[in-house]
């Protein structure tokens, strides 16, 4: 039988809007562990990651704000994540804000030769230092996992590319800079935007992103973004973006993901309960990881 690691990440340090930090707690809240084993798996909580408080920190530098607490956060998930992946568990990993996925990629780098990497996001996540309009980390994760922006970001953990470009794909982009969008375009990643998703359906597009990330690969990791879906299922995000992937597109990605038998490893991101309705959020996230990992109709 298949064992899942749970391991929270509780940081909003790539974002400049307190809440993310508690979304661990909203989606374990929302039953995570329980609904995981009515599935048949074991189940291990592992705890929170060590994340320091932010009223005791400030910004050192205005294009890449908190950037020593987010990269002693992700060094210390990316440790969790490859000693789960490679004892031969699933790790579930609940953020906190999209930054935190520089850990996860540095910890399945170190873990497995070649993963593939669906991004599920309305935004690229694309910018460096010298593109970003915020500053915040939280919009460079993906360009910092392929190599790309300040060293500080795209060495961590000393494996610089994480992922191949050839092997990622954005799922769901509807938020893309004018700077990010050249970068995405250099880079070589593959994209479907919602306007993709509008014209070929989530089927389709699904089918052809797991093929692209799984060629070559020993599997795929998906970064769950919740501002993915549309802001009317998922309002509890920081960045909402109208124009969304819906509720059952969302849970049809996740259903033809888990079939095909590819995932390795997975985050759920940018959950944040202070901006929610009564953890409408926190239990979509919980209802999207149920499907992909195996719950179905029938
Ligand atoms: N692109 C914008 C920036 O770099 C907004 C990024 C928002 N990012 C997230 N993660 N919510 O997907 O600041
Ligand atoms: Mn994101
Ligand atoms: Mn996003
Ligand atoms: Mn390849």
């Amino acid at each position: 039988m298949k064992e899942i690691h749970i391991i929270g990440v509780p940081s909003d340090y790539g974002q400049n809007r307190r809440g993310v930090d508690m979304g661990p707690s909203a989606i374990r809240y929302a039953g995570l562990k329980e609904k995981l084993e009515r599935l048949g798996y074991r189940v291990k909580d592992r705890g929170d990651v060590m994340v320091p408080t932010p009223e005791t920190r400030h910004i050192e530098h205005q294009k890449l704000k908190y950037l020593k607490e987010v990269l002693s956060v992700c060094e210390a998930l990316a440790e969790q994540v490859r000693d789960v992946v490679t004892s031969g568990y699933t790790p579930v990993i609940l953020g906190g804000d999209h930054s935190i996925a520089m850990g996860s990629l540095a910890g399945m780098a170190a873990a497995k030769k070649q993963f593939g990497v669906i991004w599920f996001d309305a935004h690229g996540d694309m910018n460096t230092h010298e593109t970003t309009p915020s500053g915040n980390i939280h919009g460079m994760p993906l360009a910092a996992s392929l190599g790309i922006g300040h060293e500080a970001l795209t060495d961590l953990c000393g494996i610089r590319p994480k992922v191949q470009a050839d092997h990622v794909v954005l799922v769901g982009a509807r938020s893309i800079d004018p700077a990010e969008a050249n970068l995405i375009r250099q880079s070589g990643v593959h994209v479907f935007t919602m306007a993709d998703i509008d014209r070929m359906g989530m089927d389709a597009v699904m089918r052809k992103a797991i093929e692209l990330a799984a060629t070559d690969t020993d599997g795929i990791h998906l970064s769950l973004d919740l501002d993915g879906l549309d802001p009317m299922f998922a309002p509890g995000v920081g960045t909402p973006v109208n124009g969304g992937v819906t509720y059952r597109e969302g849970h049809l990605a996740m259903e033809l993901l888990s079939a095909s038998g590819s995932l390795l490893s997975v985050d759920v991101v940018e959950v944040n309960p202070i901006l929610d309705h009564r953890n409408q959020t926190g239990r979509m996230a919980v209802e999207l990881v149920e499907s992909l990992f195996g719950k179905r109709v029938l």
